[in-house]
């Protein structure tokens, strides 16, 4: 993409969506949780109703032809399609970035470093963009499907102190956003209070997914700092459209 004559890379256009509108909208589309129809339609949907962004992954995948489907939904659309990877076969020529995530709330060297070690080769060879992220899980009220996978505990999510600590850690490490995450489907969201503590320490965006089930609520996590908000579960629960706008609405300035 270009502007001014200038090529703007994925993270660079995120970063100018929060900048113009406050914060921006990610929409999650798990594949597994789609029929390939129904997917595409969401995928256009999203982009017509305001979403700055799809991802697309998921932490089992067993739908197969990952990058048929990325290429599919690619070209329904012209915002940004962000793969939002559960393992490292999760990779397609066709996105436009990869979250290349770190799970830095855990102790598991295997997604600290391992599959990234794996990964990177791949998505060098693909040709698609890394946009570094770091990944904190935070506990949401039961054991989430990303908790349970990757054999890792989240952090409390009365714990500010280490919230914090680890998330200017992923920003002395270098990484381009912190993401967190209270799992697919969770009973609670992360609380407004982390989000604002952790906005307010460090200069990196932040992003807040997980259990996000109101636009009210999307709207209180951009009012607590958050600089993007991703909704999942609840379109694929609701299977309503009109939902998509709303969230657009509340997320955006
Ligand atoms: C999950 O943060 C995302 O990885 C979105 O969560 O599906 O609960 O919206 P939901």
């Amino acid at each position: 993409m270009t502007q001014f004559g200038l090529y703007l890379t994925t993270l660079q256009r995120l970063l100018n969506i929060r900048e113009q509108r406050g914060a921006g909208y990610l929409v999650l589309i798990d594949p597994d949780k789609w029929q390939q129809n129904k997917l595409v339609e969401l995928a256009s949907q999203a982009n017509e109703a305001g979403a700055d962004a799809l991802l697309i992954g998921g932490s089992l995948l067993l739908s197969s032809s990952f990058d048929n489907l990325v290429g599919l939904v690619k070209k329904q659309v012209d915002i940004p399609v962000i793969i939002f990877p559960g393992s490292p076969t999760q990779v397609s020529q066709y996105a436009d970035a990869i979250f290349f995530l770190s799970l830095i709330s855990g102790r598991n060297p295997t997604y600290l470093i391992e599959e990234q070690v794996k990964a990177a080769p791949v998505i060098k060879a693909l040709g698609v963009e890394p946009i570094s992220v770091g990944y904190m899980l935070i506990e949401s009220g039961r054991i989430t499907s990303a908790e349970f996978m990757s054999n890792t505990r989240p952090i409390p999510r009365d714990k500010l102190d280490i919230a914090k600590a680890t998330a200017l850690a992923a920003e002395y490490l270098g990484m381009d956003m912190v993401y967190l995450e209270a799992g697919s489907g969770a009973h609670n969201s992360v609380p407004d209070e982390m989000v604002g503590a952790i906005q307010d320490y460090i200069e990196r965006p932040v992003i807040v997914g997980g259990g996000i089930k109101k636009p009210e609520e999307a709207q209180a996590k951009v009012e607590s700092g958050a600089a993007f908000v991703v909704t999942g579960n609840i379109l694929e629960k609701e299977h309503n459209f009109t939902l998509l706008k709303e969230f657009a609405d509340a997320i955006h300035r």
